[in-house]
């Protein structure tokens, strides 16, 4: 009777690893170990939780496992972690949770263990796992409960932020749109699209014989297009190195002349918070407090920066949706405040939360810095991306508590009053 508690709860870790795809290589064999995180596993920053191997506690009476973390850092090969001598517990599940280890995101690890018995010890494989990148795998364009402008109805592009960028990783996408929230009302489908290695986004675009096909046709019939006014659902899914993960979404849009939105003076909506480094020490990293009029307060020193901003770290992008719609009027058309200190930013407008971008220009940016958005071509805009012009890797620029620019708040000193400005 005791042994069947204890074989019970082994044979279910086991069918849960095997329902998990992919990893365990038992193939209903039922000596070979299952084990996770399975063969390039992608896991949120600071996964994954736990790391274990299931083995029979009674045949393995006496045996010892240890695990071993390692991961590449400019080029080699550097342990960050291995256990003690671990024996197989009764529900027969050896389980190792390395300590005072900080997992990064957009990151290659591997991981592997041995097992000692009477005969010695054996080496498992090393298997390969991945940590994303923040918001990797999510919508990025349009946003959910976001905007697609009626200009580019007849071209819907949806994006979704890059999963990771680490060399040897094969990320590819699938994208599909439909007219019903039951998804039963499909438009348009990328399948196995690349991931736009470089770029903080990967995107699909709708084909004319798509929206044909789907009946999404401009009211004048000259052009397959979504509907003004109409609401569209979208999801994503990413796959890397063939193993595929689940859709992230659905996520809802409404294709509007932007000019017909009215929204505040201030930036209502943060779009994306993306940086080239893992830089732990910054204390304002909520995107949020960029939102609405100027807060900023209190800085006293690097170690009581007060708060009501984002520093968003040398060559961080921030990117914004404003509440009003700004318009190209005479003169500088979009404020934004910097606290802290001056720093070197460049601001772009685009016609989506994922461009393309084009340049209002640079600035050393003290208190505030104005931009003009006739510079760009764009007679309108919504969408904003702030860049922090300064590589973190040059020498003395260093992770600190508010490394690149402090970005407070951001206003639309122009913005569009009648739709016509927006055809
Ligand atoms: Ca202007
Ligand atoms: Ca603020």
């Amino acid at each position: 009777m005791r042994s069947l508690f204890r074989i019970v709860p082994f044979i279910l870790a086991l069918t849960l690893a095997a329902c998990g795809g992919g990893g365990g290589g038992g193939g209903g064999e039922p000596t070979a170990p299952a084990f996770s995180p399975e063969p390039s596993a992608v896991y949120s920053p600071g996964g994954p939780p736990e790391f274990w191997v299931t083995d029979d506690p009674v045949k393995g009476e006496g045996n010892l496992y240890h695990f071993y973390l390692v991961t590449e850092e400019n080029g080699a090969t550097v342990s960050l972690a291995e256990s003690d001598d671990l024996p197989i517990p009764g529900d027969g599940v050896v389980r190792w949770t390395p300590a005072g280890v900080t997992i990064k995101k957009n990151r290659a690890y591997q991981w592997r263990w041995s097992v000692t018995d009477a005969k010695g010890t054996t080496d498992s494989e090393s298997h390969l796992f991945y940590v994303r990148d923040r918001s990797g795998g999510e919508a990025i364009a349009p946003r959910q409960n976001g905007y697609l402008d009626l200009t580019r109805a007849s071209t819907p592009t949806l994006a979704a932020f890059n999963v990771l960028s680490v060399a040897g990783a094969s990320v590819t996408y699938d994208f599909q749109l439909f007219a019903d929230e039951a998804m039963t009302l499909l438009i348009g489908a990328g399948v196995g699209v690349p991931q736009l290695d470089g770029q903080v986004a990967t995107s699909w675009t709708v084909t004319q014989a798509e929206l044909r096909m789907a009946g999404q046709i401009a009211p004048d019939g000259s052009t397959g297009a979504l509907r003004e006014g109409a609401t569209y659902w979208w999801r994503v899914r990413y796959t890397v190195n063939g193993t595929g993960g689940a859709w992230q979404g659905p996520y809802v849009f409404t294709v509007k002349n932007l000019c017909d939105i009215s929204g505040t003076l201030w930036a209502e909506y943060p779009t994306e918070w993306t940086t080239i480094r893992e830089c732990d020490l910054l204390v304002n990293i909520d995107p949020e407090e960029a939102m609405g009029p100027p807060s900023a307060h209190g800085f006293m020193s690097q170690e009581q920066p007060g708060s009501g901003y984002i520093s968003i770290d040398y060559s961080g992008k921030l990117g914004i949706e404003m509440g009003k719609t700004v318009f190209d009027g005479p003169g500088d058309d979009l404020r934004v405040w910097e606290y802290v200190s001056s720093e070197w930013l460049e601001v772009y407008a685009g016609p989506s939360e994922n461009g393309p971008w084009y340049s209002m220009g640079k600035a050393l940016c003290p208190e505030f810095c104005d931009f003009d958005l006739g510079v760009t071509g764009l007679r309108y805009a919504r969408w904003f991306r702030i860049v922090s012009l300064v590589n973190p890797f040059d020498p003395g620029r260093k992770c600190y508590q508010t490394a690149g620019p402090d970005i407070d708040a951001i206003k639309a000193l122009r913005y569009t009053t009648a739709p016509e400005q927006c055809q």
